[in-house]
């Protein structure tokens, strides 16, 4: 026997002496889970709360701790699957977005003007969809566990308010890190130029752009309204939906009972993260849009012609990426959402 099996057995027998499951002791000091924003933005609140939950339910056991910022990848929030799925950071909850360029399938959620309502946004993750893209994550080398939500991404600008595409003509925006938005932003007529969260708000602060797009709750808590960006469009475009994930070794290194509450923590936090990401934007509570118009925010409703606008200036956006993504797929989402 190595010395390390024998250490191991010791440990095992130890474990059993004292009523703990053997494998603990095999298990890190502590795990990091990768995120972009903190708490108190519903994305961090979600990450917080499966840390929490599953020291509480492993006595201990298993300490997670939450690394915002992208941090653990310096910055580059596009990085952060790679950085996962080798083990550099052993678990993210982490955006659809940021995680396209290497699962091209995640592209899905950013096909402009799929998803009209939240309940779209559901019948995606919780249906065939969501069975699908969980196994194509698992081919891709990493262990996802539930959803919960970054939010529908709307467009903000520091120039005029926008009620048509040709009132983006010409801004320049920032855009997140997948090749899709360079095009849906291009098809409407906008200047856009990719950039890490870190990056953006020093952009817009010092207008090296004029716009971006991010969820409600992502521009009241980062106040983006305090640097120049007066003037915010609801258009739903896209959405953002988030995934719990575990590198595959790590995964496998628990136990299965381990494993279990792991996932379940992942959907118990991921329901928590939903409900308050949607909090003031659904059915008749709009507290969330009436704070924003509070602070001096120029919010623009679209009328469903208004909006429809905007659907047939992406059409084409929406049909090349069709294919990119792959059309079973976009079929069967379009199927679930009809159906929804
Ligand atoms: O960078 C963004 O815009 C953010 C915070 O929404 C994502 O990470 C997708």
């Amino acid at each position: 026997m190595s010395k390390r099996l024998i250490s191991m057995a010791l440990l095992a027998g130890l474990a059993a002496v004292i009523g703990l499951p053997a494998a603990a002791a095999d298990y890190k000091e502590e795990y990091k889970i990768s995120t972009v924003v903190p708490a108190p933005f519903p994305w961090g609140i979600a990450a917080e709360k499966w840390a929490e939950l599953v020291g509480e339910r492993t006595d201990g056991r298993i300490k997670m701790k939450v690394y915002p910022g992208a941090q653990l990848v310096s910055g580059d929030q596009t990085k952060e699957f790679t950085a996962m799925r080798r083990g550099i950071i052993d678990m993210a909850v982490g955006s659809t977005i940021n995680w396209s360029p290497q699962v091209k399938e995640l592209n899905l959620f950013s096909l402009p003007f799929l998803m009209p309502d939240y309940a779209a946004i559901d019948a995606l993750t919780q249906g065939p969809v969501g069975e699908r893209l969980f196994e194509i994550l698992i081919e891709n080398g990493v262990q996802p566990l539930a959803w919960a939500e970054n939010g529908f991404r709307e467009v903000s600008n520091s120039k005029h308010p926008i009620r048509t595409p040709d009132d983006l003509k010409g801004l320049k925006m920032r855009v997140v890190g997948s090749p899709l938005f360079n095009d849906t932003f291009t098809a409407l007529g906008a200047n856009p130029t990719q950039m890490s969260w870190a990056d953006a708000k020093p952009a817009l602060t010092t207008g090296a752009v004029d716009g971006q797009e991010n969820p409600l709750s992502v521009f009241a808590i980062a106040k983006i309204y305090e640097v120049g960006q007066k003037n915010l469009t609801l258009w739903h475009y896209v959405a953002d939906p988030l995934i719990f994930a575990v590198n595959q070794e790590v995964w496998d290194s628990f136990t299965p009972e381990d494993q279990k509450i792991v996932g379940q923590a992942a959907t118990d936090a991921g329901a928590t993260g939903i409900e308050i990401a949607r909090k003031g934007l659904t059915g008749a509570d709009n507290s969330a849009i009436q704070e924003v118009k509070a602070l001096g925010v120029d919010v623009v409703e679209l009328t469903d012609s208004e909006r429809q606008a905007f659907v047939d200036a992406t059409r084409g956006v929406y049909n090349d990426w069709k294919q990119k993504i792959g059309a079973d797929l976009v079929d069967m989402a379009e199927k679930s959402i009809a159906n929804r």
